[in-house]
């Protein structure tokens, strides 16, 4: 199978964590891909021009990380990270669709800190996070109740990693933004659950290591 996917120095992305914990480094090509290059070959597979995009054995396309998480979610003989059924995979849905939206309403504020600073719309930007801190404190109250280790808490932990990595830059640069600020202050259990869980090996192997 052939990954597009954007490597990024000191992250991890959740597509390779779910692929470490499948086992399933092996079989995959990683395929550098960078989807804002007008060249990029991603928008030909896929019409959304979004990385994670898998391409699989047969040649048909999976897009969507939460597509092709369950898919290699499928691949595997470890303990499922979708629950299959009974109450625990609604709830699990929910925590991972939330923190793909964190991921989600980050990078719309990247791409709004890419403009000058008078051109960036302040009343988006401060829409876009009041999405995240309403996200980071729903996830805060979420976190005494996680179970074992599931597609939620993955993906959680891969929105996280990515706010923490990129927030001084987009702090800087977006309109109305503090470059100081940390997700995990204020938030103890989020900070006492996220912090040994990044350090998990899965989280810690990408495919491809920039430097
Ligand atoms: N929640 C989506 C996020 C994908 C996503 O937003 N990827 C960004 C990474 S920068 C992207 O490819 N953006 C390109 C674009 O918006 O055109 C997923 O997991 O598939």
């Amino acid at each position: 199978m052939k990954l597009l996917y954007t490597p990024i120095k000191g992250y991890v992305h959740t597509v390779e964590a779910v692929i470490n914990y499948a086992g399933l480094r092996d079989r995959i090509e990683p395929v550098e891909t960078k989807p804002f290059d007008p060249d990029t070959p991603l928008s030909a597979v896929n019409p959304l021009g979004k990385v994670p995009t898998l391409q699989l054995d047969s040649g048909e396309y999976l897009a969507g990380g939460p597509v092709i998480y369950e898919y290699l979610d499928s691949l595997h003989r470890r303990r499922r990270l979708y629950p299959a059924k009974g109450p625990q995979r609604w709830t699990t849905l929910r925590q991972a669709w939330m923190a793909d939206g964190l991921f989600d309403t980050f990078v719309q504020l990247i791409v709004e800190s890419w403009l000058p600073a008078d051109q960036q719309r302040a009343p988006y930007v401060q829409r876009c996070w009041g999405k995240i801190v309403g996200i980071l404190d729903q996830i805060e109250q979420d976190v005494p109740g996680y179970a074992r280790l599931d597609i939620g808490q993955m993906r959680t932990v891969g929105a996280l990693q990515f706010v923490r990595l990129k927030m001084r830059q987009v702090g800087a640069a977006a309109v109305g933004l503090d470059p100081a600020f940390d997700p995990l202050a204020g938030r103890p259990q989020l900070a006492a659950w996220y912090l040994p869980m990044a350090r998990r090996k899965i989280f810690r192997e990408p495919l491809i290591r920039k430097e």
